[in-house]
């Protein structure tokens, strides 16, 4: 649903956008764990009609997804903050089945329609066949800019939601996100099988408190400590070999409706990715459509 939709709002975050992530972003997803093969776009919830992908999603069957799940939405109570959590790194909190299992597919369906209705899926044996395939831009990845805090739209509502659940994130953190709004800039990714993204820090522009919900298919998500003498800078590139010697390898299973946060340690000393491959296989196995939730620093 659109959130601000003033001329204004669209030129500031295109130089938002520029300023964030230059001209191309293709390093972020990988198709394999050495090379970068899988080109990525963007769209943005706020533009209205065709992207400058050619992208034009189907809007009435997004807005008819979108009123299902403000309904359920609306007739759940909130979630409750005494939910168990995990926490397999400092810092690092999961919280499984965090939306219930008709939410989770409503979430699903309407990203993937609202975001990637031109995205064809790709099975990892369409990559193994063609060598084409590796240049092919592909639409996988969509952008929100703009306060998240209205609980009627669905990513407002996911942004709402996590503040909810109990040792997520630290106390402070969420006491300061209350007050004005908890998250104003969301990246939507979807990966096929044969796609992952590459080890990385998120781009130290964003605050501390950086939260990911999942649907679709599950995934095996790697974490790593950066060694103590590893610039922090480097690791915002992508790192392609592990920033550090990976000596503390964390693998994590991520399922559909779970939601994780990373703050302190996990937010700035530990890489973050999803490899393509997980013991000689594709990692993930079907399509997967994440929703990361971040705080721009005031400049
Ligand atoms: O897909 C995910 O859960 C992680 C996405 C991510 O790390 C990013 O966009 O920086």
């Amino acid at each position: 649903m659109a959130q601000g939709d003033s001329t204004d709002d669209k030129c500031h975050q295109e130089d938002l956008f520029q300023e964030l992530f230059g001209d191309d972003i293709s390093e972020r997803k990988t198709g394999d764990d050495s090379s970068s093969i899988c080109s990525s776009s963007k769209t943005d919830e706020r533009m209205d009609g065709p992207t400058p992908d050619g992208q034009s999603p189907d809007d009435t069957v997004s807005s008819d997804l979108v009123s299902k799940i403000i309904r359920i939405q609306l007739g759940q109570p909130a979630l409750p903050d005494r939910r168990a959590v995990e926490s397999p790194a400092p810092g690092f909190v999961i919280c499984r089945q965090a939306l219930g299992s008709e939410l989770c597919e409503l979430y699903f369906e309407w990203l993937n329609t609202k975001y990637f209705c031109n995205t064809p899926y790709l099975q990892s044996s369409d990559k193994e066949r063609s060598g084409a395939q590796r240049d092919l831009r592909r639409v996988n990845q969509g952008m929100h800019f703009g306060a998240l805090s209205d609980n009627l739209t669905p990513l407002g509502f996911l942004a709402n939601a996590c503040l909810n659940i109990g040792q997520l994130l630290p106390k402070d953190l969420v006491g300061s996100r209350r007050t004005d709004g908890p998250f104003d800039q969301a990246i939507i990714n979807l990966y096929d099988p044969g796609e992952g993204i590459g080890d990385h820090i998120d781009l130290l522009r964003f605050e501390d408190g950086i939260v990911g919900y999942s649907f679709g298919s599950s995934a095996t998500l790697r974490l790593r400590r950066l060694s103590s003498e590893a610039e922090i800078d480097v690791a915002t590139q992508y790192a392609r070999e592990p920033v550090g010697g990976g000596v503390d390898d964390v693998l994590v299973k991520i399922n559909a409706g779970d939601v994780y946060a990373m703050a302190g340690e996990a937010r700035f000393r530990w890489t973050h990715g999803f490899p393509a491959q997980i013991d000689g296989g594709a990692n993930v196995r079907g399509r997967r459509i994440s929703v990361t939730l971040r705080r721009l620093q005031i400049a």
